[in-house]
């Protein structure tokens, strides 16, 4: 799909990566009138078809390539790292480099909520979607998940936007003029395409930059100080809150999220379970709150929400275990969340792509909390090196192999539980079809 095209300005953007997010930028210059160049470094990427349907005989270049002449900016799709060649002739060249989300916020005509995080933002990005809802605002979310940012542009303006932004996408944007800056927490991720573990942690504290109020979680001593000269500030933890924050009080021994001495909703009435969870609730109310959004209506969604598909979805009940599939727990930190919110013996069904992590942590947090591992996939080998010592840890083939054997080494009252600390994709499409096949395979094993 070669072809010409016409000079419809005088600078060409090159838009690197056929993907979910290439596609909504086609989409975007496309409805924009701009001239661009499409690339991909693979030979058949995901969005050729369909890039066909938005732009007929669009520019498009697939493999190894230099820069082309003539381009004046490069909209990168996020799975780029920095170290791409074409970036880096772009960068030598002194070529603006800019991400879906800059453009996003050089154009949104309404306010936005920036939600990032190393674990937990699409839970609270669509907490807080529910919640615009619930209070009568028109709201529309999207970028990391769901609809990717640029196509949110195409529909009726909304009262608000809520977007949940991933490392990559907040790294290469410099202009995030936020109405609400939420940082929900930072764990080690994506070693693979970050320099360092610092580079990943300054991507998420960009939030901030330009916000006009912040969630912040007060655990995080850099977090508070990243955010201290925003004007409007509500911090949310685990503990006790001060007047006008948000945390967790016991009452008569029943714990409530609570706003200052307020007591708010008692955990056990809010839908999703697990005390990061709870984290999660509690910083979608701070946000709601800087959003103006009635309290009623916030939580009514908290006792309602049942949660996202593949976070600690409950998959079945057999022989006295339960089987849950959190397959979304694609890093460490979040395994060692899921792990933590259970009650009783675990048995983990993890492995996958670890992104360059290192699994010492499994091991110091979940001494003494598990019965067996059962490992599949790339870095299997990898987490078994770190874990073995604290617990008995056996390798499968594939997930119907890891979920059998599961089976045959948890015992009564024992939850099988998927939480991978890895990316599926050595395995799978996305963590989706991996949470799929861990249902399939527990479906067999009741028939
Ligand atoms: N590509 C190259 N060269 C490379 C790497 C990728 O040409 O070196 C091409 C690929 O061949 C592919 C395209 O770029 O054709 C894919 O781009 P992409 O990996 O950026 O993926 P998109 O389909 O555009 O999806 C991205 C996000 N993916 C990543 O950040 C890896 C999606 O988040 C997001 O929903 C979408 O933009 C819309 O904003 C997914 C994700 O896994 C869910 N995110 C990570 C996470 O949540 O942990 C950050
Ligand atoms: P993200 O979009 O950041 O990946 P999700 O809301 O999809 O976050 O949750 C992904 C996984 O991260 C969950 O399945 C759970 O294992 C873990 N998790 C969710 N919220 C938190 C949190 N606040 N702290 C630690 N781990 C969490």
């Amino acid at each position: 799909m070669k072809a010409a095209t016409k000079n419809k300005s005088t600078s060409k953007d090159l838009v690197l990566g056929l993907g979910v997010t290439g596609l909504s930028v086609a989409r975007y210059l496309r409805r924009n009138d701009r001239d661009a160049t499409f690339v991909d470094s693979r030979n058949d990427p995901p969005g050729i078809d369909e890039l066909g349907d938005v732009w007929p005989d669009a520019d498009v270049i697939l493999g190894k390539t230099t820069l082309p002449r003539g381009v004046s900016r490069i909209i990168v799709s996020p799975g780029v790292a920095d170290s791409d060649k074409l970036l880096k002739a772009a960068r030598k060249k002194k070529l603006e480099v800019v991400s879906d989300i800059e453009i996003f916020a050089r154009e949104a005509e309404a306010p936005f909520v920036a939600i990032t995080g190393s674990n937990g933002k699409s839970t609270v990005t669509t907490l807080l979607y529910h919640m615009c809802h619930a209070d009568g605002r028109r709201v529309l979310a999207g970028g990391n998940l769901g609809e990717p940012a640029l196509d949110l542009l195409d529909e009726d303006t909304p009262d608000v936007y809520v977007l949940e932004l991933s490392s990559f996408q907040l790294q290469r944007t410099q202009s995030l003029p936020a109405e609400v800056a939420v940082l929900l927490n930072v764990s080690a991720d994506h070693l693979d395409w970050h320099t360092d573990e610092a580079e990943y942690r300054q991507s998420k504290y960009r939030v901030y930059r330009e916000a006009r109020a912040a969630v912040i979680n007060r655990a995080d001593d850099a977090a508070v100080e990243s955010a201290k000269d925003i004007e409007k500030i509500i911090s949310f933890g685990l503990d006790a809150p001060a007047e006008g924050q948000y945390g967790i009080r016991e009452d008569d021994g029943v714990d409530y999220l609570a706003r200052g001495e307020i007591l708010l909703i008692a955990t056990t009435d809010v839908a999703i379970v697990g005390s990061h969870n709870q984290a999660n609730a509690l910083a979608a109310l701070a946000a709601g709150e800087l959003l103006g959004l009635k309290m009623p209506a916030m939580l009514q969604v908290l006792s309602e929400f049942p949660g996202l598909a593949h976070r600690m979805q409950f998959v079945a009940r057999k022989g006295a275990v339960d089987y849950i599939n959190d397959s979304k727990a694609t890093n460490v930190a979040a395994a060692v969340a899921s792990i933590n919110s259970i009650k009783g013996n675990v048995v983990l069904v993890a492995g996958g792509d670890g992104k360059g992590g290192d699994f010492t942590d499994l091991a110091t947090a979940l001494e003494g909390k598990l019965r067996a591992a059962v490992l599949i996939g790339k870095d299997a080998e990898k987490i078994a090196k770190a874990i073995d010592t604290v617990l008995p840890v056996y390798f499968a083939r594939d997930m119907d192999d890891a979920v059998g054997q599961a089976a045959a080494y948890a015992e009564s009252d024992d939850t099988v539980l998927l939480a991978p600390a890895c990316a599926s994709l050595d395995q799978y499409q996305n963590y989706g079809a991996r949470g799929d096949a861990f249902c399939s395979a527990v479906e067999a094993l009741l028939r």
